[in-house]
Parts: C-alpha cells; structure tokens; sequence
C-alpha cells in the first residue's frame, strides 16, 4: 500500500501551501487522500474504534455508517458565517462582513495549532464531472476523518483530482478546515470534536475558505455550501453563468422527449422530493429522471442555450419526513453505502427517524445517545432524530439518476421554477410574462414560517431564489446578474411560480402535493414547449381547469379556483413587502426590479 503521508501531487504551490498550513496547525501526521475504497475502508474502521461512527447492520444496511454529533453542532451557522470581500458594500446588507485584514488575522490565531494530536488530511474535489469544462477543483485541508468519508460520497475525491492539479489547467480553490479540538499529549479524544466558537469565512476575491469548529454538513463540506454557491457565485458573475440553490430534473413524456427543469425553493418545501418525482396514476409513459437535488451549475452554450450541470455526486439530504410513500427513491438511493448523522439508531442496527414509518420502533436511541420510546416521546415531546438530521448518500444509487446526470456539457434547461410555503396569495401555479417577470418572482419569493424559534409564524421570510444564506456578494447586483445573462441567450428558458402549500379557510392543504405535482409539471413542460393554453391574469400565465391532465384524479374544479384564486386585496399587500425587501437592497438594485415592480402595482 501507498504511504498516505507522501504527497500524492507535484504541483508546487499545492505543496507549498500544505506545508504552510501544516506549520501553522502542527497536526501529528499529515494523510494525502488517493480517494480508494481500501483508504476508505481504514477511516471507516478508525471511526468505529475511536467512536465517531457505528457500524450498521450489514444485513439490513450494507455499507452503511451511524454517526451522533455534538448537540451543539447539528446545523449550518448563519451568523458565524462571513464573506470578507475587500469593500463591505460588495457583501451587500444580507451577508456578515468583517474586513479581510482583521479576519485573516484572527483566523490564524485560531488555527494556530488547531491541528495537534490530529491528521491533516489533504483532500482534493472536484465539485462536477472531472471531464467538465463547467467543473471547479478545490483541496480541502481537514482534521475530520467524518469529512473525508462524506466528501467521498458528496463529490468527486482523489487520485483522477490530483491528476487535474497536476496538469496546472484549472485553478485550484483552498479550503481550510478544522474542527477546533486539538489534543495534548495523551489526551483522550471524543467522539465529535468540536468547538463552542464557529468560524465560516468565504474570501470572495481571492477565492478561498476558511471554516473553524464545526464539524457538521455544509459548516464542513466544503465543497457544497461554500464552494458550490458562496465562492462559485462569485465565479459566475464574473464568468457569466449562475451558481444556484437548485434542483434539476428531467421529464420524459410517453413519446420519449425529454425537458429539463431547474426548481429553486427555501428550505422545508421538498426539494429534494420533487426532484426524485414519481408520477400518479394516469401518467402511464411518463418519467422523471433526477439530475441533482441541491445545487445547479448553468451556464450559456456557444450556441445560446442554457446548460446545467449537478456539481455534486450525493445526496446530503434531510431524513425525517423522508419514506416509502414520500420519497420512495430516496429510501432506495439511502438504503446501501450511506451515512446518518443524527438519526435514531434500533435495537437491531438499524437507523429510524420521525416520519420514515407509521409505527415507531417499540424502541431506540435518540439522536443524543438517550434511550427513547414513543411513550417517553408523548410525554416530553422528545425526537428520535434531529429535525436536521441527515443522510449522505451516492447519486449513483438514486432508481431515477439521469442517464445524462453527469454529462460534461450538461442537460440543456427549458424551465426554471421558483417557489414557497405559502398558506395563501400564491397560487399553485403561474407562469411569469418573460424573463424579467420571472427573476422578479424569484427575488420576491418567501415561505411562511413554520417554527416559532426563527420568528412570527405565518410571516413571510423573504428568501431571494433560495440564495439568501448561499449569494457570495450584494444580492441587489445578484439579481442584475440574473437580468444581464438572459441578453446573452438564443433560447430564454420560461419561468414559472409554484405553490404546493395554499390551505383553505380551515386551514387544510388544498392541493394533495407530492405525485399529483406532476400534473403541474406537465402544464409547465408544455408551457415551455409552447404547447399549452393558459389565461392572463395581472400576475402572470395561468392554467384553467382544462389545461391541467386529471386522468387518475378526482379534483373539483372548485377546489382548482380556490388553489388558483388571484386575491387582488392580498397581491396589494404582497408588493408592499416587496418593498421591505428592496429598500434593504435600493442602492444595487438594477432598474428593471423597481420598474417590475411598478408595472405589478399597474396591473392589480
Ligand atoms: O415534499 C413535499 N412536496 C413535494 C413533493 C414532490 N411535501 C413535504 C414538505 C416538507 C419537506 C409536501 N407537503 C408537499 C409536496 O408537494 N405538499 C405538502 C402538504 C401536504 C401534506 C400532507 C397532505 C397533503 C398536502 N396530506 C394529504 O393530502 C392526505
Ligand atoms: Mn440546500
């Protein structure tokens, strides 16, 4: 076998960088990462015997790893989060800021020495396919064997990434990375080190990231978050393509024609269900292929046209709520090779968590390491898993992954979706009048919310195109990017807004949602196609009862007026809290927002 402490590359100023880092965080060992099952296998096994992991019953989870973080570090930390752009005006109102000198300055005092006792290890990725001319490479230095394992299954690692370093084509973004936990000499270690003081520091101009004392999801992978939409927003802009908090999928009708669609939503909306669809009953011929869940690369062609490509290679995906009935591709792709963070591990080795099945296990432990029965849940309201929870797992595995998934061009995309939870105003439905409509829906769009912690339930949280936590620089310019790239397109993809969430005077949910969200992505297919009728209203396109395929369905057409019913008391209030958000940003907004705007005001 390859001593891993050897580097594996002989690029120069790679070399010289782990070595400077290597000084400054003084780990114990340095591991270069070749990416091979073999080197996976051994992280996997050291996880096992220092805690970190459990291994799951192989007969009922084949491949599969069981991990408990610190309760302390169980989700993304938006306010430790910072992009240190030379000027703050550029970070925009939306974004902490701190001064890159000051930042930099603090940031080597934490990982000075941050690395003691530990393994530095030296993990190349390539977010996207490594025959893409679309991909991005970075190297992420990390003290968390738990990142190596989930960044193997999240991107593309290794030996063909250090290859590419080596040819010196593509530049290379660092990411540093640790967990803030060194250890003494002969200090035991814990099973999820970490620390109280976070750090995610994204230097938009030089390319680079630091994240300090998490171990946990997108504080750690850096590929995802903050490469993938933080760094790579950056990149776009000045490039001309869009980083995007987006799904991809394709819909393949009965006489084999395929469309593909990019869908952005916040959070809680069931991205990930809809991008693994099945279709109902009465959609016989009818396929959906899923390209990506989370992330969207898209980028004019020489020809014009839009081209997307998923820079991930998992699923980081959130686990309760997902089953058989919600997401039975999901429960597919996760069911082998996988790893679950803060689940519920059964008696028999196996994982559960709230919402996976209709009976609860008679028994488990909790997320938190504590014996947990659905007695003991009525009584203190105590979750098996962590409502963050997650599971990591191969794209490859998903029953739907596109035959084009990974592309090197890309999938060429005809729609863009935008949406919210939205318990009224929005309708299921809508298509915006052009482009500029459509980027003005997706600034506008927002979700009520549904936890009391975050604020006001039933408030509207505004969370431009899903990018609010993720856009790299001044959202105001974000959306004068999103105007100026449709100039440069032969083929304008149409844009649409959808609403499963609309409830009823009782407050039920008026639309089933789920499967029966075909029958709208049809509507949308053979919008985008130019082959659908619809009727104006002041806010857009709309399908009549009609225009929508109900074969398998029984859904009255009342309950259809009710799901699109345009409120002209309630759109007035709407475009007010338009303004809240945009007087935020008024000094970067580009005209054509504050004229849409006003022609909306005209309209209603
Ligand atoms: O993912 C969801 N989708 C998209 C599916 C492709 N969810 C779950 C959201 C949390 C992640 C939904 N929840 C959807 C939806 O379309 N719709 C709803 C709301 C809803 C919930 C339960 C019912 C109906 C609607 N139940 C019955 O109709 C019986
Ligand atoms: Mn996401």
């Amino acid at each position: 076998m390859r001593n891993s402490a050897l580097p594996l590359s002989t690029n120069k100023h790679l070399l010289a960088w782990v070595h400077k880092m290597a000084q400054l965080t003084k780990p114990a060992a340095i591991h270069w990462v070749n990416g091979s099952e073999q080197e996976n296998d051994q992280l996997c096994a050291q996880m096992v015997a220092g805690g970190t992991f459990v291994k799951l019953n192989q007969d009922l989870w084949p491949g599969c790893f069981y991990s408990r973080s610190d309760p302390n570090d169980v989700a993304r930390v938006e306010d430790r989060t910072f992009i240190c752009s030379l000027s703050k005006d550029a970070a925009g109102p939306t974004n902490n800021w701190e001064n890159p000198r000051d930042m930099r300055k603090r940031l080597k005092g934490l990982f000075d020495g941050a690395m003691r006792g530990r393994t530095m290890y030296v993990l190349p990725f390539s977010m996207g396919p490594l025959n893409s001319p679309m991909s991005q490479i970075g190297v992420q230095l990390t003290d968390s064997p738990y990142v190596v394992v989930n960044m193997r299954i999240m991107a593309r690692i290794g030996m063909p990434v250090f290859e590419e370093i080596d040819r010196d084509v593509k530049r290379v973004v660092p990411c540093m990375h640790s967990v803030g936990a060194p250890l003494a000499e002969g200090q035991a270690d814990v099973s999820w080190p970490c620390n109280k003081e976070k750090y995610i520091v994204h230097f938009p101009e030089t390319r680079e990231i630091w994240s300090y004392g998490s171990g946990y999801g997108g504080n750690a992978l850096l590929g995802k978050k903050c490469f993938a939409l933080r760094i790579a927003s950056n990149i776009a802009r000045d490039e001309g393509w869009l980083a995007e908090h987006m799904l991809i999928l394709g819909v393949e009708n009965p006489e084999g024609e395929k469309t593909y669609v990019a869908a952005a939503f916040p959070s809680a909306c069931g991205k990930t269900n809809f991008a693994m669809l099945v279709p109902p009953e009465g959609f016989d011929g009818w396929k959906i292929w899923t390209v990506g869940d989370d992330i969207a690369w898209i980028k004019p062609d020489a020809t014009g046209c839009l081209r997307a490509i998923n820079p991930e290679a998992g699923f980081f995906g959130v686990a309760p709520g997902t089953s058989a009935q919600t997401n039975p591709n999901a429960m597919a792709t996760l069911a082998r090779n996988s790893i679950f963070t803060n689940v519920a591990l059964t008696p028999e080795g196996g994982v559960w968590w709230e919402g996976m099945t209709d009976e609860p296990p008679a028994e488990c432990t909790d997320w938190q390491g504590n014996h947990w029965t659905p007695e003991i849940a009525k009584k203190t309201g105590a979750k098996a898993a962590h409502p963050n929870s997650r599971f990591t797992a191969p794209a490859s595995q998903c029953p739907t992954i596109d035959p084009a998934w990974e592309d090197p061009t890309g999938v060429p995309i005809s729609a863009i979706i935008f949406g919210g939870r939205r318990a009224t105003t929005m309708p299921l439905v809508y298509q915006a009048f052009n482009w500029t409509t459509g980027v003005y829906a997706g600034a506008t769009m927002g979700s009520e919310m549904t936890a009391a912690a975050t604020g006001t339930v039933g408030k509207v949280r505004r969370d431009p195109m899903a990018m609010l936590p993720f856009c790299g620089y001044h959202m105001g310019d974000y959306f004068r990017h999103w105007i100026k790239i449709q100039r440069g397109l032969s083929e304008t993809p149409r844009i649409f807004h959808v609403n499963w969430f609309r409830k009823d005077k009782d407050g039920k949910f008026i639309w089933p949602g789920f499967r029966d969200n075909m029958r709208v992505l049809k509507w949308i297919v053979d919008r985008a196609k130019g082959r659908a009728a619809g009727r104006e209203t002041p806010i857009g396109w709309m399908p009549r009862y009609e225009d929508i395929e109900w074969k398998g369905m029984n859904f009255p057409v009342e309950k259809f007026d009710d799901l699109q019913a345009f409120d002209r008391e309630a759109w007035k209030t709407e475009v007010i809290q338009h303004e809240e958000l945009f007087l935020e940003l008024h000094d970067h907004l580009p005209a054509e927002i504050i004229y849409e705007r006003e022609l909306l005001i005209c309209r209603l």
